[in-house]
């Protein structure tokens, strides 16, 4: 089902711009090259709208601006830091901060602190950065969204959910004990953008409190996900996005955050946890790793604009606005009959590469092709997620997602509606001319994280 359609026109003007750079189709060639087929290579100089990601590439308000002026650079005790921990007691309700440089950083100190060796962590889909820290940290991680996230076609309303037959079917096989907590995000990232419902937080709390297992929420886009239980989920349709928010996290144990997509802030993270001796653990680690515990690698100005962009990030109107850009651009998509995963989820459009080039097979890197093509088209940079981006198990195998997806994601309050329509042009051309299109070898591969830095040449 469809979000009901009305005006998502933006609650603010524009003050200042930045100038973009149009290449030529023989500059994006030679770029592309240079840059291995990979648009994490690409220079920005060399892209005209860019939707790599909407993390650190949101705009910053006036206000965020002027408390960037506000920067109290001391070493210790900086009141920006206790800017940010009223904050994120007051929109998220946690009791204790730790400040870390990014959300990465976050999910280094809470793996080390809550994983064994030989544990299991349960998640709601893997996400990149997340399941290598708990890997590292000696855990395997297992898989328990429900099966609908996995099918782009599949319209349920809340593909992020937990199937909690999946989490018992962990629980009988390995115990309870090997299970430190279940790793939940809000929105889910490789899924789409897709969602959590209140309803599965809430029965999930309720079976893991019986089980003795922790929840510990990826809230990298816990706003976005609220703004759809708003619009979706019953019995919420007039609730505020902040106590949405709220009440997320109340059913949870701590959590992970990148202050980068929701918090509208170029650099930011935390780990939050209500657990004193946690909470004292996790506070000795980030002097190891980030920096002191009042800073965790951040200036004191990058601490307050994240603590005013975490309540900018709730307001209504805000999320209506951003959400709505977001599914302007996948209904014209749709018009041109672009395959995208359905239904829109909330931090940009998920281009389905299996569908968009059939004839390419999964190991020639179709979503890896496609990125490389929509760049050519017109300048405008994607990302894959799909076989790249999910690398290999512990066997040195790949893994082979069943979602082949080119992200199109939309920076918060950067780009405008008639941006959105040159995406959707620019892709429909790309669709138009999809079966001349070849794949890709991969000859150059890194260890971690292979997508960001690979190499490409063309079959
Ligand atoms: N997400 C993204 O583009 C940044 C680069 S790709 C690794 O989607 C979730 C759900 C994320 C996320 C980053 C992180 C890590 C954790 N969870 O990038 O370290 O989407 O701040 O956050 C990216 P940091």
């Amino acid at each position: 089902m469809q979000l009901k359609r009305d005006s998502w026109a933006e609650p603010y003007k524009i003050k200042m711009v930045e100038l973009l750079k149009m290449t030529t189709p023989e500059q994006r060639r030679k770029a592309l090259q240079e840059a291995g087929y990979n648009t994490f290579l690409l220079k920005s100089e060399e892209v005209y709208i860019d939707l790599l990601t909407d993390s650190g590439t949101s705009a910053m308000s006036d206000e965020q601006w002027s408390g960037m002026m506000r920067g109290d650079e001391a070493y210790a005790g900086s009141k920006n830091y206790y800017n940010l921990e009223k904050a994120v007691s007051e929109v998220y309700g946690y009791k204790y901060l730790v400040p870390t440089h990014q959300g990465r950083g976050a999910e280094n100190i809470l793996s080390q602190i809550m994983i064994k060796p030989g544990d299991i962590v349960p998640g709601n889909m893997y996400f990149t950065t997340t399941r290598l820290h708990q890997e590292l940290a000696g855990a395997v991680f297992h898989d328990v969204i429900i099966d609908e996230a996995h099918d782009s076609n599949s319209e349920y309303a809340f593909k992020g959910d937990v199937d909690l037959n999946k989490v018992e079917k962990l629980v009988q096989e390995y115990g309870a004990e090997k299970i430190p907590y279940i790793c939940v995000a809000v929105t889910v990232n490789l899924a789409g953008g897709q969602p959590v419902s209140m309803k599965n937080l809430k029965e999930l709390r309720a079976y893991t409190a019986e089980k003795g297992i922790k929840i510990m929420l990826d809230m990298t886009r816990i706003a976005e996900n609220a703004y759809f239980i708003q619009q979706k989920e019953e019995g919420y349709r007039l609730k505020t996005i902040a106590e949405i928010v709220k009440e997320i996290c109340s059913y949870t144990d701590g959590a992970t955050f990148s202050g980068k997509k929701d918090a509208l802030v170029n650099i930011g993270g935390f780990l939050a946890l209500n657990d004193f001796d946690k909470f004292e653990e996790a506070r000795n680690m980030v002097v190891v790793y980030e920096g002191l515990h009042t800073y965790g690698g951040l200036a004191g100005r990058d601490m307050e604009a994240m603590a005013i962009g975490i309540c900018e990030s709730v307001q209504d109107e805000h999320m209506k606005a951003r959400i709505g850009q977001v599914i302007y651009l996948g209904e014209k998509m749709q018009e041109f009959g672009i395959p995208i995963v359905k239904p829109i989820g909330g931090h940009g459009i998920f281009v389905d590469a299996k569908q968009f080039l059939p004839h390419i097979s999964q190991d020639d890197f179709p979503a890896q092709t496609l990125a490389a093509e929509i760049y050519l088209d017109a300048g405008i940079r994607t990302m894959e997620r799909g076989i790249v981006s999910a690398g290999r198990n512990s066997k040195g195998e790949n893994y082979y997602p069943k979602l082949e997806l080119v992200r199109f994601t939309i920076p918060r309050r950067v780009y405008t509606q008639a941006h959105m329509d040159v995406i959707a042009e620019s892709t429909a051309r790309v669709y138009e001319r999809r079966n001349e299109i070849k794949g890709l070898k991969m000859v150059y591969e890194p260890k971690y994280l292979r997508f960001f830095q690979a190499r490409f040449e063309q079959l």
